[in-house]
């Protein structure tokens, strides 16, 4: 069935009723001396590409190939249209190696033809912290499809990353591979319910107007809560003692220090957006919610190109109620022109979602591990992790 897969050292779907076999990695470590020195090879029209994304020019080729060949939903009516600035905060946090980079160019016209990347990353599951690969931006152009691609890139990331002597890796999908640690589903709380409409990423509910649907998804102008406002850099020792202390509830969560909460936390415009709760009386930072930019094109509408959708990051609430606070992070994002806020069913968002009209998408996400096993997996409520 999975002819790649089934050679890795991924959890396979005939172990899943062994319950003899260990938590933890599933083969040790190699010596760095018998990690293959070359790179693999490739079709001969095509040649490896580590990219420089300080490279303007390199950035809008790899910005174009994901625009054009990336992620679409099932019905092929949007595809993520990740930013330029995205893309390198993305792929350039704290002590990132440029050789996780990894573009397929055609030797004749130098066209990049496919991509994949990784971004080092220590991740906690249960007491055992990590050091991972979070691979990510996997990508073959449109027209060299089904042609086992993917699995040269795969293994060529996996060398890489070996390289460094990083033996483990995290990574999502919306297919079904050998075997995910758990199942998401994607939930969206409509900001420009006519504009989702219009490009039918929603549907009028049955016995609704366009008026009471408007009416239904109003949002005040301004946050409701005292003391709520945009993250700063004065923050961050504050901010990682809130996540660090919120994100050790769960079995499988980063383990972020000061540097990381730096880079992926604070605010970047049209990247990432922060915001806290600071005590009026004591000033004392209490709560903590963020969500990511990421635009989706419309493909085939005359009337819009994109979408502009917030996704739901990391949120730690010790005194404002986290229903309170994530109705705020709604109230930014609506100011800030999103039309709608996207989130997943991990970390304690159940406890929001339906309350705060997000209904259920037709897209899942799956979580997994390579080379790390989670004997039977975890609930999306047990994960602490969120990958871009
Ligand atoms: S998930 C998004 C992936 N990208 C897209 O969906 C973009 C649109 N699609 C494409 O570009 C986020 C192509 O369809 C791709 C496949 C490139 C997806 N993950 O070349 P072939 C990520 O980036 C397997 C893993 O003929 P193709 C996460 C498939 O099961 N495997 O297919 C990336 C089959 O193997 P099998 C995937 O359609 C995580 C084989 O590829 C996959 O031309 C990567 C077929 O290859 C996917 N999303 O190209 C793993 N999609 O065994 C990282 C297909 O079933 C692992 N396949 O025969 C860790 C590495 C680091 C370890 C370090 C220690
Ligand atoms: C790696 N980082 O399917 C990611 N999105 O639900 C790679 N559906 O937007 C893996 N099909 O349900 C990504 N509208 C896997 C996801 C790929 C993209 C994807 C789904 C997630 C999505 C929308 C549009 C569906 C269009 C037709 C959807 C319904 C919204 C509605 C709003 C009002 C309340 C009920 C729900």
């Amino acid at each position: 069935r999975h002819k790649f897969w089934e050679t890795q050292p991924v959890g396979q779907f005939r172990d899943a009723a062994d319950a003899s076999l260990p938590n933890g990695p599933i083969e040790p470590p190699t010596p760095l001396s018998e990690v293959r020195a070359d790179p693999y090879p490739l079709p001969a029209a095509f040649e490896w590409l580590t990219c420089d994304l300080d490279d303007d020019a390199l950035l809008a080729d790899l910005y174009s190939l994901l625009a054009h060949n990336y992620v679409e939903d099932d019905e092929n009516m949007f595809r993520f249209n990740y930013s330029p600035a995205f893309l390198r905060w993305a792929l350039k946090p704290p002590s990132f190696f440029r050789a996780w980079h990894i573009g397929v160019r055609a030797k004749e016209s130098k066209k990049l033809v496919a991509f994949i990347s990784g971004v080092p990353a220590r991740i906690r599951a249960r007491d055992d912290v990590v050091r991972m690969a979070e691979i990510n931006f996997l990508c073959v152009h449109k027209k060299l499809r089904s042609k086992r691609l993917a699995p040269v890139l795969i293994r060529e990331v996996t060398r890489r990353v070996h390289q460094e002597n990083i033996w483990q890796a995290a990574y999502t999908a919306g297919i079904v591979l050998p075997t995910p640690i758990t199942t998401c589903r994607y939930w969206h709380r409509s900001l420009n319910p006519k504009k989702l409409i219009d490009v039918g990423f929603s549907r009028l509910g049955p016995r609704m107007t366009m008026s009471r649907t408007v009416r239904l998804y109003k949002l005040p102008d301004a946050p409701l809560t005292p003391g709520f406002r945009r993250m700063e850099l004065r923050d961050v020792a504050a901010v990682t003692r809130l996540l660090r202390a919120y994100l050790a509830r769960f079995v499988v969560a980063p383990d972020f220090d000061e540097v990381d909460v730096e880079h992926w936390l604070l605010p970047q415009e049209d990247v990432v957006d922060s915001y806290l709760v600071e005590s009026p009386e004591t000033h004392e930072v209490t709560d903590f919610c963020s969500f990511y930019t990421l635009p989706s094109s419309v493909l085939n509408n005359a009337n819009y190109a994109t979408l502009k959708a917030a996704y739901s990051y990391y949120n730690v609430s010790t005194k404002t109620p986290l229903q309170q606070l994530m109705n705020d992070a709604l109230i930014v994002a609506k100011r800030k022109n999103y039309d709608v806020f996207n989130a997943l069913d991990v970390m304690e968002n159940e406890s929001f979602l339906k309350e705060l009209k997000f209904g259920p998408g037709d897209g899942q996400l799956h979580y997994y591990l390579y080379n790390y096993r989670i004997r039977n997996g975890i609930k999306p409520s047990e994960l602490g992790l969120v990958l871009l």
